[in-house]
């Protein structure tokens, strides 16, 4: 990759190929570049190409640079010719040239379930690239060794990235891993609020509400409704109850907010993690959402933003949406049709 930069007017030029596109970006007074259209870290890795090159005293005609990109080593950030570069452009120009030889990417392990969904479309929402690894969970491919290395609790999702030292990340746990890429990938916002503001614990708050709380509950009313062979009302009645009393709890909340969102004006990791799992309230033995009517507006809605529609089709086309047109009994045939891989990897859990 090449970027060209013009520090004085805000203009960045990256150069892929044969793509030259101008986009533009926004300099702050300060002239660090606080945002670039969907590629903040490359507008910080030019900042940082720019601020060490205006320390250098000596600009030979060869100067090289470390730089980091999507948070790689950049093997090389080579400035070619940089003196007759700056002479050959305008007069305040500076144009570092930057390429990196092996592009960097995150890599999603993941599945067309609800944990993983989460982070495809938090992904796509930031705009980030990114590599899927499908994971095949009926051949139980989770509990490999080379996969527990990455993640030891056996279970998707899991994301391999690397550190600012050209070091590989592993980070596993949806909510972790949600966590991870907005610190790391959102310094403008998109899908998350600043650190210590109101909003940020807010979110926070359903974010641990939805892997403790709802991820859990729902998931075990969907084994019970979905996988159990045998009948256990009892089981089935408890866990659909507490997502039943969940569901309540979150059609209040987005009652109460008019921007339509969980939290704050705008969508977050709170709205990302809880929506796939909305999704799938038939397979979780809720008959009909519209008990919860500003639950079932917001599903809606967020499901026509690109990045919704993106992201819930990583690896394979979503299915839950699809499962609720379904009766009864042609759900209660699909999970015995599908429950066999959970009984044996429940076996294998048990060993
Ligand atoms: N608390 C974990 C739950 C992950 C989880 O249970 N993932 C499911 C898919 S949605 C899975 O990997 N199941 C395979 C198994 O149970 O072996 C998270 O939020 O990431």
């Amino acid at each position: 990759m090449f970027l060209w930069v013009d520090d004085k007017v805000g203009f960045a030029t990256p150069v892929l190929g044969s793509w030259n596109p101008f986009f533009p970006i926004h300099a702050e007074e300060s002239n660090i570049y606080q945002e670039f259209y969907g590629w903040p870290q490359v507008a910080e890795t030019a900042r940082k190409a720019i601020a060490s090159m205006m320390h250098s005293s000596e600009l030979g005609n060869d100067l090289q640079v470390q730089q980091f990109c999507y948070g790689q080593l950049i093997s090389l950030a080579h400035v070619a010719d940089f003196k007759s570069m700056v002479s050959f452009a305008f007069v305040d120009f500076i144009v570092p040239t930057v390429y990196s030889s092996s592009p960097i990417m995150i890599t999603l392990y993941c599945e067309g379930t609800p944990n993983p969904l989460k982070i495809s479309i938090a992904l796509e929402e930031l705009g980030l690239e990114y590599k899927v690894r499908k994971i095949n969970l009926f051949n139980h491919e989770q509990k490999e060794q080379w996969f527990l290395d990455i993640n030891p609790n056996g279970r998707i999702p899991a994301i391999v990235d690397t550190d600012e030292n050209g070091r590989e990340l592993n980070i596993w746990e949806s909510g972790a891993i949600l966590q991870y890429l907005v610190d790391r990938y959102d310094k403008d916002h998109k899908i998350s609020y600043p650190q210590g503001s109101k909003e940020y614990w807010q979110m926070t708050s359903w974010l641990f509400w939805q892997v403790s709380g709802l991820g859990p509950m729902q998931g075990q009313a969907n084994h019970f409704k979905m996988s159990a062979f045998g009948d256990y009302p009892y089981a089935l009645n408890r866990y659909v109850n507490e997502t039943r009393r969940l569901y309540r709890i979150m059609d209040k909340a987005l009652a109460n907010n008019p921007s339509g969102y969980l939290v704050g004006d705008h969508l977050s990791i709170a709205d990302i993690a809880i929506w796939p799992w909305t999704t799938a309230y038939k397979y979780s033995g809720l008959s009909q959402i519209d008990e919860f009517p500003h639950v079932k507006d917001w599903m809606y809605r967020l499901l026509a933003r690109p990045g919704f529609e993106k992201g819930r089709n990583v690896p394979s086309p979503h299915l839950y949406l699809q499962l609720n047109e379904l009766s009864d009994e042609e759900l209660t045939k699909l999970g015995k049709e599908r429950s066999g891989w959970i009984q044996e990897a429940m076996k294998r859990d048990a060993e």
